[in-house]
């Protein structure tokens, strides 16, 4: 009974959350008061932090050195049968001399293409970690998980749910060999990541551990309840074992999702499946989800994994 309680809590203050995010847009009349925290996170010994915040001027457009470019391209859905829109960011200096790999990076379930751009500037984020050398130079593509033909983020966005599954087909058919007929794309697994914020981070779960032939890398912030049991994500952990490159789990202990990611580094644990685990102050919010893109980043395609 309290745990029905608890979700039907969880799904309100979501919701109220994401549209407090709306809120904060200019020009909007009617800033909301952020609600508290939902749900009841109960962070555990091992929920702490891999890593320190990043620095403060992690997402400021910083003069004087290269910039890459964020542009906004379309492409013919047959799962969905429309035109669709996703983000991509090339790096500074992109050329078709070379290729690069490729991370697919997706968003909540209050978002669309567009999202990840209102919490993290990733354009900025990623010049930064570029001119310090952090980061591997990559193509970041940032799709709309939400395959069908009304994608936007409107009315009652829990009903659209099933649709973040659907994209699964969306990606893999439609959205990947877009970007590999258009980019220059090294389009081995090695070189090809998913990750995500929320339901995006349940859909790189599902979509990257059930297609290891296609990922090897994968990225999961705060994720969400469309997070498919690890029994079934991984029936064998030998073969997950050999073929993850680099599993990297976030979220915050402020967070009522908390749950969700503590089941999965129990689980990779219990088998020994090597991933990142990092707990941090944040809740289910702008600020963890930055940050987790801010490591991850440093963290995907290096050659140590
Ligand atoms: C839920 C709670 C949260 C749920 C999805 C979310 C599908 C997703 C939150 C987000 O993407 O921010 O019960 O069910």
């Amino acid at each position: 009974m309290l745990r029905i309680l608890f979700s039907l809590l969880s799904v309100v203050l979501v919701l109220a959350m994401e549209s407090s995010t709306a809120d904060e847009q200019p020009g909007n009349q009617q800033p909301r008061r952020r609600p508290p925290a939902f749900g009841r996170p109960t962070p555990g010994p091992e929920d702490i932090a891999a890593y320190p915040a990043p620095p403060e001027s992690f997402l400021v457009r910083r003069e004087g050195i290269p910039h890459g470019k964020l542009e906004m391209v379309s492409y013919e859905s047959a799962t969905v049968g429309t035109t669709r829109k996703m983000n991509v960011y090339t790096p500074p200096g992109y050329s078709s001399d070379r290729k690069y790999p490729v991370l697919y990076l997706l968003h909540g379930i209050g978002g669309d293409e567009t999202e990840w751009q209102r919490f993290a500037q990733p354009d900025n984020l990623f010049d930064n970690l570029l001119a310090d050398g952090k980061m591997v130079p990559m193509i970041v593509v940032m799709p709309n998980g939400r395959a069908q033909k009304n994608d936007r983020a409107e009315g009652d966005v829990f009903a659209s749910a099933p649709a973040f599954a659907v994209f699964e087909r969306d990606l893999l058919s439609d959205v990947i060999p877009a970007i590999e007929s258009r980019y220059s794309v090294d389009a081995r697994r090695e070189t090809r990541a998913i990750a995500g914020l929320s339901m995006g981070g349940g859909q790189s779960f599902n979509f990257g551990l059930g297609n290891l032939d296609r990922f090897a890398s994968i990225g999961a912030f705060s994720a969400a309840p469309n997070t498919t049991a690890f029994e079934q994500l991984i029936p064998d952990p030998a073969a997950a074992r050999a073929q993850l490159q680099l599993m990297w789990i976030s979220c915050g202990n402020k967070d009522g999702l908390l749950g969700i990611s503590q089941r999965a580094h129990q689980f990779l644990k219990q088998h020994q499946i090597p991933h990142t685990w990092h707990v941090d102050e944040h809740g289910h919010d702008a600020k963890h989800w930055s940050s987790s893109l801010y490591w991850f980043a440093q963290s995907v395609f290096q050659p140590a994994g």
